[in-house]
């Protein structure tokens, strides 16, 4: 039981005590104070780690006012919540961004002068955790500094994965996976919460002889949790992300450690821990693996206890859930949310099937990311049952009740029926998690709008048909605080000054101002100019790092973005090997220098990729070491890419490669922070691409390749590489170069697979015209003036691509919820 005593009671409901804006020296002391009684260091002897450590406790201090009073105006004023379930969390560093978000960075910036250290490099200490994988996990991570900026009562539920993303080293060219310790200097921005634990049970017997049936489980570990906070830009409110870790010290076997069976006495300890132990690598890949249903499973079933628990301190009965909570869906991944609330509310609760459901459906919403059969998450009906038997017996009872009352009643035939089921027939029985997700939320988002269309054209076409209510896109967005404000400073000051303040901050569309300026020579020199330092900056790191001189007069050409053939990285590499044979053919033309720089991961068990990195890499060294290319090209594969390589290396950028086959990348998100910090595009009309051309207008991004139409026709009439390979003598002597082993004569047949295959994703139908596109780019490029005016178009038109427009989109249509308002704010003494 909770006891309160009354002088803390009256602390937590009067808002008096928030702190006034510290300044430098006192952020100096509580930074030297945290540094000698948190960590019990001597600041002689401090590290720029340990000051870091120490500056981020300071930093957290200062937000952990507004934390725990944002939850009291949640509380006093019941406010309905959002409840964001996701298996990736991209954060990216937390500290300059809290710094920025609460105004301290001066103070901070100071106190660190007066310490005789400097805070830029006392903030590259931080680790950056990697909870994510690409696209889906940074999105997560945007809407959440979104729903705190906007005010939206919102938690965020993860899991605190020990390993993150693995770190990325290139040996021999060739792709190296280390485990990622981003714990190893401490976590100075969660708070561990021992006491927030819920018991998650796995497998054992269902007694289906009761009604409710009975789970009787084999095994049960318990979810503990750790609160990071999410700062709002402008303070005052905090949100957390909850992330579960497990904790299994209970099922350490002091019997058989006392008989001296050492082994045996950590096994169900070691067996259980790996749940929240590694992230799969995998991005829009499924992978179909146990741990990996046990990781969602583990997520789901202590996000939901949570939900509950928190809904049961502000009301005193279950049926009020659906006023009080909406639960949202990240992609698949947590799906089986929908089952555990149902096994509870039936189970728990005794309230009967319909209820139930009912409830579920006004609670649950799902956002589709991706329409590639490979990445739609299906579990073998075995394994679930060995599991999760009481949720694979409840998602049969969501089957039944919705083929018999819903599919049938409508007159639909058997072969319909089949195709909606949520249960796929075939040799393995499988549950499609999509249709589940589909079934039971009252709204299913795309990401962009051609990616919604296709979704409900092609996708979910029988689901829209049943009921066409429930589709609906909403465009991805991407935070200004952290990809300008936090990346690209000098971009913000440029903005602070000709929009007359920092408002567009948390207003992007204030960017459109900029539209009448465009044509002003002073300020596309100064915008130059900008650009210019992010591309020292970015080349000095190369230079550091790895050791390759690029030119920062260059253009800088960048495709980052995790490794796939559906992202064509290797149709990128076929345009810098035909712009390397034009070079050699004719040395004398005055040719465009360029410096191609790319980054990603590829997953460790995808081997096209692996062997793309490679082929990237075998290229770049082949191309910087012939002297007859001079500076005219050079080729840059970034190791490690992780959201702050992204933060130096998107500001530096000239041209963005955004070239995914069309209908294949659902929205992509990189684009929209290229554009916003004044680079143009060279892209396909996929994904939010499409929309990114109609704000800036077509003279001002470089579109090229087949539509969507164009591409489906190619596959209807069996398409064959061959076809444009033969008609292309250009496009010929490049394939035949990389698959004879011209850039790896050591072993001359390693890229002919990859150069040979049925060419899935159609590189070589685009390639003459992503050819053309990219001679339009060097065109341009040699005219500053109409190249700066279209890079300041790219940006003053970006005020849409906001997260902030994204989320004030789910809130209203998807969730009803309102932001705490002006008058449920605390007053500041
Ligand atoms: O989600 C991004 C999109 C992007 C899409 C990506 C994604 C993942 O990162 C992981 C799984 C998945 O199904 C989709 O590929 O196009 O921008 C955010 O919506």
């Amino acid at each position: 039981a909770k006891t309160t005593p009354t002088a803390a009671k009256n602390l937590l409901t009067t808002y008096d005590y928030i702190n006034p804006k510290p300044d430098a020296e006192l952020v100096r002391k509580s930074i030297v104070y945290k540094l000698i009684f948190i960590l019990g260091i001597d600041p002689k002897d401090a590290t720029p780690a340990d000051w870091l450590n120490a500056a981020m406790f300071a930093a957290r201090d200062l937000s952990t006012e507004n934390f725990l009073s944002t939850r009291q105006i949640h509380e006093k004023f019941k406010k309905r919540t959002v409840y964001y379930l996701s298996m990736e969390f991209l954060m990216g560093r937390a500290f300059t961004n809290s710094l920025i978000n609460q105004d301290l960075y001066g103070a901070f910036e100071q106190a660190f002068k007066e310490l005789g250290l400097n805070l830029a490099d006392i903030s590259e200490q931080e680790a950056d955790p990697a909870l994510g994988n690409g696209g889906l996990g940074r999105l997560a991570a945007c809407f959440l500094d979104s729903l705190a900026t906007l005010r939206v009562p919102a938690v965020g539920y993860g899991i605190r994965y020990q390993y993150g993303m693995f770190k990325q080293e290139i040996v021999d060219g060739k792709q190296i996976e280390k485990p990622d310790l981003w714990l190893d200097n401490g976590m100075a921005w969660q708070f561990a919460r021992p006491a927030k634990r819920f018991p998650v049970s796995f497998g054992g017997t269902l007694d289906t002889s009761h009604y409710p049936p009975r789970w009787k489980p084999a095994e049960q570990i318990n979810a503990v949790a750790y609160d990071e906070i999410v700062p709002a830009f402008g303070g005052q409110i905090a949100n957390p992300l909850r992330l579960w870790t497990a904790h299994t010290g209970d099922l350490f076997n002091l019997a058989s450690f006392n008989e001296g069976d050492y082994f045996s006495s950590m096994e169900a300890q070691m067996k259980n821990e790996t749940i929240a132990n590694v992230l799969y690598p995998n991005d829009a890949t499924a992978v179909g693996r146990e741990l990996r249903l046990k990781q969602e499973y583990f997520l789901v079933s202590a996000s939901v206890q949570d939900i509950i628990a928190r809904h049961l301190c502000r009301y005193d009965s279950i049926h009020t859930l659906p006023e009080d909570v909406a639960i949202h869906l990240n992609d698949t991944h947590p799906v089986l949310a929908i089952p555990e609330l149902m096994r509870i509310l039936i189970d728990d609760y005794y309230l009967p099937f319909d209820q139930a459901w009912a409830m579920c459906q006004k609670i649950f919403s799902y956002t589709n990311h991706t329409l590639m059969s490979e990445a739609l998450e299906k579990w073998s009906v075995d394994m679930m049952a060995q599991l999760l038997p009481r949720h694979l017996d409840i998602i049969y009872k969501i089957n039944h009740h919705f083929i018999e009352n819903v599919v049938r009643p409508q007159g639909y035939d058997d072969d319909f029926i089949r195709r909606v089921s949520i249960i796929e027939e075939g040799e393995q029985r499988q549950v499609r998690m999509a249709w589940l997700a589909v079934i039971a939320s009252h709204k299913v988002n795309g990401v962009a709008k051609i990616h919604s269309d296709l979704m409900v054209s092609s996708l979910f076409a029988d689901f829209a048909a049943l009921f066409p209510e429930r589709f609906t896109n909403v465009t991805n967005g991407v935070t200004p605080r952290r990809w300008i404000a936090v990346a690209n400073p000098k971009l913000a000051r440029f903005l602070d000054k000709h929009l007359g303040g920092s408002g567009w901050l948390t207003d992007l569309n204030q960017l459109n101002q900029l539209n009448k300026l465009v044509d002003n020579k002073d300020i596309q020199n100064e915008f130059a100019n900008v650009k210019h330092a992010a591309k020292v900056r970015l080349a000095e790191y190369i230079q550091r790092e790895m050791n390759i001189t690029i030119n920062p007069n260059a253009l800088f050409d960048v495709q980052i973005k995790r490794i796939h053939a559906y992202k064509r990285q290797s149709m990128n590499v076929l345009h810098i090997v035909h712009r390397y044979n034009q070079i050699l053919n004719n040395p004398n033309a005055d040719w465009q220098p360029r410096v191609f720089i790319l980054a990603g991961k590829a997953a460790s068990s995808y081997n096209e990729a692996k062997q793309t990195i490679r082929l990237i890499n075998d290229i770049a060294y082949f191309i910087n070491h012939d002297e007859r290319v001079r500076d005219l090209i050079k080729v840059v594969f970034i190791p490690n890419y992780s959201v702050s390589l992204a933060e130096l290396i998107i500001p530096a950028a000239d041209l963005s490669e955004q070239i995914s086959l069309a209908g294949k990348e659902a929205s992509g998100t990189s684009n929209m922070k290229f554009a916003l910090n004044g680079a143009l595009t060279i892209g396909t009309l996929d994904g939010a691409n499409v929309e990114i051309l109609q704000h800036v207008g077509a003279e001002n991004i470089f579109i090229f390749g087949n539509t969507v139409e164009q591409v489906q026709t190619l596959y209807r009439n069996g398409y064959n590489p061959y076809d444009f390979i033969d008609n292309d003598p250009e496009l010929a002597q490049v394939v035949n170069q990389i698959a004879q082993g011209a850039f790896s004569p050591d072993e001359p047949h390693r890229y002919h697979k990859l150069m040979h295959n049925r060419d899935e994703f159609q590189r070589y139908a685009d390639f003459r015209s992503y050819v053309n596109a990219q001679a339009q780019v060097d065109k341009l490029y040699r005219q500053p003036e109409k190249w700066y005016r279209a890079a300041l178009v790219n940006m003053a038109n970006m005020g849409y691509f906001s997260s902030d427009r994204s989320i004030e989109d789910y809130c209203r249509e998807i969730w009803r919820i309102e932001p705490v308002s002006e008058q449920e704010l605390p007053r500041l003494a």
